[in-house]
């Protein structure tokens, strides 16, 4: 029996994780699809034999014919998305942002634990992406020592045209964010963005790129280039220094070609859709097959939850006051056992 799925929001991210339920996920159907543009639903439903497109999206969340959520709307929709979610007891995807605030994304953390049942799955994807799961199988085998300090990069070739400043923030260095808490398993006590002088190439105002650096509980050191309008291409590097030795990825170093005269050079994915799309593959396979056996244990999901989802929201809220005063601003949040 294959699991229906609502996709909500079919815009470049959505439509992306209809194209890979349809075409590559085992166990599920994409059953309902919804977008604020009815027309790009109604036409992509109609390309999917068994979909139908719903034009409000609490609906389809409430519709008995529909097993789970894919979030891939707005981040402003989803607190109401999420709660109407645990509501009606769906299991949720929700692609980040977990909700644009940290007081909403407490109060959907807390709605959860009340609910007592593990519904919702936030989409840092990365987790997912086999270089990023065997660095942290090396980290947690010892094989390195103890992780000390790690360097990230994080470059994109363009942004869309409305990314502000803030946005890098929290669109972009929340992946560093999580991969930071992934990696090293503890929350992040303190932030400091360093501003750059700006690429002269960035739209006006941007403050592109930035440097931050992140402390963590025991005293771990984090420094994260993000630099979003590079022209290059898309370039993801994580490197974690240890007390005996070191380990890097995100080196593009897939094939390289040589020719002449005396030339050499390989390539670099052109947008993360294509450098983390076996992430994406892996994290909703994941997902569909915890959801499917959640009904046993009450957990419904394979990866970061709504507790993730809020530490990465508090980090930035943080991440973004400091890119305001220059100075080093500590993470506030609540104690995770208050829940
Ligand atoms: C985008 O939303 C992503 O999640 C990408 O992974 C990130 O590289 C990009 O900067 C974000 O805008």
């Amino acid at each position: 029996n294959e699991l229906r799925i609502a996709v909500l929001g079919v815009g470049m991210m959505g439509a992306d994780h209809v194209a890979r339920i349809t075409s590559k996920i085992a166990g599920a159907r994409v059953a309902v699809v919804n977008d604020y543009v009815v027309d790009s639903a109604e036409h992509l439903a109609a390309s999917i034999p068994g979909c139908r497109a719903v034009a409000d999206p609490l609906e389809a969340i409430a519709d008995p014919e529909v097993d789970a959520v894919l979030l891939a709307t707005p981040g402003p929709t989803h607190e109401k998305q999420l709660l109407a979610c645990l509501e009606h007891g769906k299991p949720v995807m929700c692609e980040k942002p977990l909700t644009t605030d940290v007081e909403t994304s407490l109060a959907v953390v807390k709605a959860e634990a009340e609910l007592g049942k593990k519904l919702i799955q936030v989409g840092f994807m990365r987790r997912f992406d086999a270089e990023y799961a065997e660095l942290k199988q090396l980290i947690d085998s010892g094989d390195i020592g103890r992780a000390l300090v790690v360097h990230c990069a994080h470059r994109n070739p363009a942004v869309p045209p409305n990314f502000d400043s803030a946005m890098i923030v929290k669109d972009s260095l929340v992946h560093e964010v999580d991969v930071t808490r992934f990696l090293l398993d503890e929350e992040i006590t303190s932030v400091q963005i360093i501003k750059p002088s700006a690429n002269a190439h960035a739209p006006a105002g941007l403050q592109d790129p930035q440097v931050a650096l992140f402390a963590t509980e025991s005293g771990r050191h984090v420094d994260a280039e993000v630099f979003v309008t590079t022209g290059v291409a898309y370039e993801v590097r994580t490197e974690v220094v240890g007390e005996l030795g070191s380990a890097m990825i995100g080196l593009d170093v897939g094939l390289v070609r040589k020719s002449a005269p005396g030339v050499w050079g390989g390539t670099i994915a052109p947008s993360f859709k294509e450098r983390f799309g076996q992430a994406y593959d892996t994290e909703i396979q994941r997902w569909v097959d915890a959801v499917k056996v959640g009904g046993e244990t009450g957990n419904y999901i394979d990866g970061p939850g709504a507790w993730d989802g809020y530490a990465a929201a508090a980090v930035c809220a943080a991440g973004v006051k400091s890119l305001e005063t220059g100075e080093r601003v500590a993470v506030e949040m609540v104690d995770r056992t208050s829940i």
